[in-house]
């Protein structure tokens, strides 16, 4: 009989804790099959963070280190520094790398560091109730926005990824989504490129992933994908946002070498 299904070697045997239709597990799964199709599970060293994917390391079989809220790239760049032959990702939602994260995220990509960001973007604070983020939409209702976020009170959805694009040391950048199947495809593709770059020591890398919280948008796991497709990526266009990688012209340092 013809095998269809395969488990990922770098996906450990364990029941995901996430709810029904969220994208953190699809991304969990497009991690490990990208570790075993490059052939680096043993070289890898994530960091999860504080936030419902906190118990990555219950999932991901490679060498993990957890971070206080915010934490990632710092962490990222003392490891790496550390095991220069390491490649080193943070795994990050929204609250987290776009909130208490967003100064280490922005200097550790303008430093250049080679260390890869997966950037999990549900525009809520998904493991605390649902609040709002720097990433919600305008009028969008959470738990802290009943009414709507009012753009008045609140600011504006925040774009890291665009933030990011702009500093000199982020060599790849770009937004992908896990809302269809192709998209899952895109996002896959997405995570190897940006590990590819950090293997040619070409500069930071992150890819930004729409992702569903069917739970805390009070959504069918269905409505939660089409809300991706009709409102969020109204505010977060998809696509390549920033590919220095084959000019190398990353760093003033590097453009000098
Ligand atoms: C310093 C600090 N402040 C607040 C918290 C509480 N906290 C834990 S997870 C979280 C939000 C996580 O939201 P997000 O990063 O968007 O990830 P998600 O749960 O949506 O995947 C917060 C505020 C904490 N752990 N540490
Ligand atoms: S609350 Fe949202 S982000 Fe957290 S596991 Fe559930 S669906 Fe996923």
């Amino acid at each position: 009989m013809k095998k269809v299904y395969r488990r990922p070697k770098s996906l450990k045997r364990a029941a995901f804790h996430y709810c029904p239709g969220c994208g953190h597990s699809i991304v969990h799964r497009l991690l490990t099959e990208v570790f075993d199709e490059m052939n680096i599970q043993d070289k890898v060293i994530g960091i999860p963070p504080p936030g419902c994917s906190v118990f990555a390391y219950h999932y991901l079989d490679v060498d993990m280190a957890e971070s206080a809220h915010g934490r990632g790239a710092a962490v990222a760049t003392g490891l790496k520094r550390a095991y220069p032959d390491a490649l080193v990702f943070t795994y990050q939602g929204d609250g987290d790398l776009a909130a208490i994260g967003t100064a280490e995220t922005i200097h550790a990509a303008n430093r250049g560091e080679c260390i890869t960001s997966i950037f999990i973007n549900n525009a809520v604070y998904g493991m605390t109730g649902g609040q709002m983020a720097p990433t919600t939409l305008s009028n969008m209702k959470t738990t802290t926005t009943p009414y709507g976020r009012d753009t008045r009170l609140e600011g504006y959805p925040v774009r890291m990824s665009e933030m990011v694009a702009l500093v000199k040391g982020a060599a790849y950048i770009e937004r992908t989504a896990v809302n269809s199947p192709a998209n899952i495809k895109r996002t896959k593709k997405a995570i190897r490129k940006a590990f590819q770059t950090q293997i040619d020591d070409l500069g930071y890398s992150m890819v930004e992933i729409l992702s569903p919280c069917p739970t805390n948008w009070k959504m069918s796991p269905l409505e939660s994908w089409q809300w991706v497709e009709n409102e969020m990526t109204k505010e977060f266009p998809l696509g390549l946002i920033k590919d220095t990688t084959r000019t190398k012209d990353i760093t003033g340092k590097r453009d000098a070498d």
